[in-house]
């Protein structure tokens, strides 16, 4: 068992109860150190006592449980005290139990154990930090999901077919002077062909799922004056942005998040465009341009109740190859403005002020970013699996391309197949190194 560790689980602030984690060698006896229990502590018992300091002089009382390995989160022993969810009496825990042997735990490394040990494969691992930090309940659901192994059920499969393929290859080089069955040409085409088809299936994935994870992000452009912040206060059903009929009310961009659909979408209200004089709205002009530049789909809100001018067609010009949605604004006054200069982008006719349209509007920013959600809800692969998948599809097409016209070695063949292995082997961690795992935990909280 690794060396003892130690951390509290909870927020540090004031609530009804805090709890102190401790993992590894030799945890039950640092524990019960300074947590007297009246009898003998029985794993899986609750457990009254009270905490003591190192001068043997009561703290605070709890709640201790112990997890006897292997049936514990990490796989090893564990203790939870449940004590006083106050800063100061959870510090000292620490510290007591830091004198008695423990080290204080680094972020995520009670998953890493559970990793290391063999209690979760590295999607679980991973699904634990999102599980926590979801911010809407689809974001939950995936979470959950593929901590419960969902995506390893669908990647192991993978690997395993490409390790039976090298397994044939090999008794190829071994017996090749000998009569022994081995796969056709034709068969190892086949198997590799339904590896990349299984690789292309979770590809198809990403996109959504980096929607889920990261949340897709909006910016709302227009000359002054057109109704962003209108469409921005719509959007979030709420008088979060200052509006009024005077241009350049909005000076720096506002950022909220949505959910649309169970997808967190992070809506920026700009300054509106143009040459200010004034210094300050100069300076939000411009942080609002680099906002732009970051969005994954932009919102052009023109006001369709008076005639196109020259500022909105240079924004247009600087918007138009972007993934970008027309938003014909205040219809309610009629929409004067040809559409036509438009063609080729989706054109949504809104009424910010009384709501009209917002629904089809929603629907629209969706369809857009190009997110996808499924009925019956499946698992959405993150932006590490999308490389590694990537990756392997990369080493395995390159393979067939040249398979399928050249003579290649089974010695050679093996090189490209078992790499292909090895990159869907990082995913559930099967693979691993140090520093892989390193910035996989490090974002991880305390504790965890
Ligand atoms: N009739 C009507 N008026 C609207 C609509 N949307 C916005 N307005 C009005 O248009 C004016 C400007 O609205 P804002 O939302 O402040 O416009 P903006 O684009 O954010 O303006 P800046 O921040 O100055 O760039 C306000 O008087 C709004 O009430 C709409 O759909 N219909
Ligand atoms: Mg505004």
């Amino acid at each position: 068992m690794r060396e003892p560790i130690v951390a509290v689980a909870t927020p540090l602030g004031e609530s009804a109860i805090g709890v102190v984690r401790l993992s590894g060698r030799d945890v039950l006896r640092i524990a019960t150190k300074f947590f007297r229990t009246k009898g003998p502590v029985k794993p899986r018992f609750a457990h009254y006592g009270t905490l003591l300091d190192e001068n043997g002089e009561p703290v605070d009382e709890g709640i201790l449980v112990y997890y006897k390995a292997p049936r514990s989160y990490t796989g090893e022993d564990m203790v939870e005290i449940s004590l006083h969810g106050n800063p100061f009496i959870l510090k000292k825990a620490l510290e007591v139990f830091i004198s008695g042997g423990c080290r204080l735990a680094e972020p995520g490394e009670f998953t890493k154990r559970a990793f290391l040990n063999g209690k979760m494969d590295l999607t679980q691992a991973e699904a634990v930090a999102e599980l926590i930090s979801a911010k809407t309940d689809l974001a939950r659901k995936v979470a959950l999901r593929q901590l419960r192994g969902e995506l390893g059920r669908h990647i192991r499969p993978l690997r395993e077919s490409l390790l039976e393929l090298c397994a044939y290859l090999e008794a190829d080089i071994e017996f090749s002077e000998e009569d022994i069955p081995t796969l056709t040409k034709d068969q190892v085409i086949d198997m590799v062909e339904k590896v990349i088809a299984g690789v292309e299936d979770l590809l198809r994935t990403a996109r959504t799922g980096r929607f889920i994870r990261e949340g897709v992000k909006l910016a709302i452009v227009g000359k002054p004056n057109v109704g962003k912040s209108s469409l921005f206060n719509a959007l979030l059903r709420e008088d979060r942005a200052i509006v009024t009929d005077i241009e350049g009310t909005t000076r720096d961009y506002i950022e909220e998040t949505v959910s649309l659909r169970g997808v967190p979408v992070s809506l920026v209200d700009t300054a509106g465009i143009r040459e200010a004089k004034d210094p300050v709205e100069r300076i939000g002009v411009r942080r609002s341009l680099e906002k732009i530049e970051e969005a994954d789909v932009i919102l052009f809100v023109v006001d369709g109740s008076r005639p196109l001018t020259e500022e909105d067609m240079r924004i247009y010009d600087r918007v138009k190859n972007r993934n970008l949605i027309v938003v014909v604004n205040k219809t309610d006054l009629g929409t004067l403005i040809p559409l036509e200069i438009f063609e080729g982008h989706s054109i949504i006719k809104v009424s910010a002020l009384k709501g009209l349209g917002i629904q089809e509007l929603e629907e629209e920013i969706l369809r857009k970013a190009g997110v996808f959600v499924e009925e019956g809800l499946n698992i959405y692969v993150s932006v590490r699996h999308e490389e590694l998948l990537r990756k392997a599809r990369e080493v395995l097409e390159r393979f067939l391309e040249r398979y399928r016209v050249e003579d290649i070695s089974p010695e050679i063949a093996m090189l490209d197949i078992r790499e292909a292995a090895d990159h869907l082997g990082e995913i559930i961690g099967e693979v691993t190194t140090e520093d892989i795992l390193g910035s996989i935990f490090s974002r991880f909280c305390i504790g965890k």
